[in-house]
């Protein structure tokens, strides 16, 4: 049950802080049984790309064509974490959080995507398993973060409707070995975003383009959970299955009819591409006729599969306008309301669309028990100084959206728990190791680990007690 709204006030983490700053880092007390946690996923830090049997994924192939990664770096080392879990264990331990969700590598398990698994790469995730329970850490696993095996993209990849058989064979392997000790299994990480910038716009691996592509990728995604998951189910029933989508309000930027309609069409493509197959077993009005003719069989009942929790990543609104030039959905982004602050990414600060997308979940989904699976910020850190990074606007941007949560949960939304991304800084994507989402800093030449102030700040407020 929710507790009375009583504040906790972290400054023991904050010694440095004046007392007036201190008191603006107080933050609401969550329920008792709310999950605290953080994520990674497995190509943004695990490095060790040529080790144990793995083989490459379409993001390694990506990586290496020049002028892809804005910062011409790659993710072979990143943090390291294949080699250093227990050290990034233990801070997850000394940290208070009680869950970690991290990703299984495809192309580690199984190499060539189909066919015969590695069991020296299943030893690895056996191995960090192993030691996130002996450090009270519960594991939950998330099947697939992006690093499909470049085995399949020249199969076809997510434009080949075999692969909802291929992912589920893979799912099962997986769970054949960790199912035992890890119960809460996310399918997929943000397949629209896979399918919007790796399938349409082409700035992600594989860099396919154009919409066609988008809708192949998109449906194929939808397939393969819901193919899993039923996989999944039959196979070992007491686990818990979701999946996770990136979510966020969708408005136009300014109060022309045809920016309206752009918002419309970029809500389809972001948000409810997702969530109305899986909820519903339809897909928006603003897309169903384009994906009918990918739609087969009992496609979609295969998609419309029940979930035990929806995993939500949420990071800002969307703010667009009617760009007939691009490839997504005919929208751009647009300017951000005046005054508006933003990260390092440009991303907009906007705690309330979290309870904004929180309230959608609960008034149009049937309120599924949900976690914020990422959130978290992208700021230009200071190295570290005597073992110190002061990272004062990360720790806001998380006490900001600890506030929303509150308030989602107050409204009555099934909010069950928040993972702040990340919790090491890590390869982001077609931006290279230059951005920084971490609560602790890495390193990248050393690949030594220096908590920043954000970590010694959400520390404070998981601490039991
Ligand atoms: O780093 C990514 C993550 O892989 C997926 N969600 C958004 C994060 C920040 O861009």
């Amino acid at each position: 049950m929710i507790r009375r709204r009583t504040f906790l006030a972290a400054s023991a983490a904050l010694p440095f802080l004046a007392a007036r700053a201190r008191a603006q880092m107080a933050v609401p007390k969550l329920p008792a049984d709310f999950v605290w946690g953080a994520s990674t996923s497995c190509f943004q830090i695990e490095g060790a790309v040529r080790e144990g049997g793995r083989a490459d994924s379409i993001w390694d192939v990506f990586a290496r064509e020049p002028g892809r990664i804005a910062d011409g770096t790659n993710a072979d080392v990143a943090a390291d974490h294949y080699h250093r879990y227990p050290e990034d264990v233990d801070l997850l331990a000394a940290g208070h959080f009680r869950a970690y969700r991290f990703s299984t590598a495809w192309p580690r398990i199984v190499p060539e995507g189909t066919g015969p698994v590695n069991p020296a790469g299943l030893d690895f995730y056996d191995r960090l398993v192993d030691q996130l329970l002996e450090k009270g850490v519960q594991p939950w696993a998330c099947l697939y973060h992006w690093d499909l095996p470049q085995a399949l993209q020249q199969r076809g990849g997510w434009h080949n409707r075999d692969i909802a058989g291929w992912f589920a064979d893979y799912a099962q392997a997986t769970v054949g070995r960790l199912g035992d000790r890890v119960k809460h299994w996310a399918m997929l990480n943000e397949p629209s975003v896979h399918a919007i910038f790796g399938h349409a716009v082409g700035n992600h691996a594989p860099g396919l383009t154009g919409w066609p592509s988008y809708l192949k990728a998109q449906h194929h995604q939808n397939l393969a959970q819901g193919t899993a998951i039923a996989a999944l189910r039959a196979q070992k029933p007491d686990l818990v299955l979701g999946t996770v989508f990136s979510l966020q309000p969708v408005l136009p930027s300014t109060d022309k009819p045809e920016d309206a309609a752009a918002a419309q069409r970029f809500d389809a493509a972001w948000n409810t591409n997702n969530l109305d197959p899986l909820f519903k077993g339809i897909y928006p009005a603003a897309y169903a006729d384009q994906f009918a003719p990918l739609i087969k069989g009992d496609d979609m009942a295969r998609i419309k599969v029940a979930v035990d929790f929806l995993g939500v990543n949420y990071y800002g609104r969307a703010h667009v306008v009617n760009d007939p030039d691009s490839v997504l959905a005919q929208a751009g982004w647009g300017p951000q309301p005046p005054g508006t602050r933003t990260t390092a990414m440009g991303w907009p600060i906007e705690p309330q669309g979290l309870v904004e997308v929180m309230r959608r979940l609960r008034d149009e989904y049937a309120n599924p028990p949900a976690f914020i699976m990422e959130n978290g910020a992208c700021f230009d850190d200071p190295p570290p100084r005597n073992g110190v990074v002061d990272d004062p606007e990360r720790a806001a941007f998380i006490r900001q959206h600890i506030i929303a949560c509150r308030a989602a949960v107050d409204e009555g939304c099934a909010l069950r728990g928040y993972f702040v991304w990340s919790l090491l800084d890590n390869f982001e994507w077609a931006e290279g190791l230059r951005r920084r989402f971490g609560i602790v800093h890495v390193d990248f030449a050393t690949l030594k680990r220096t908590p920043k102030e954000s970590y010694r700040f959400l520390a404070e407020v998981m601490k039991p007690g």
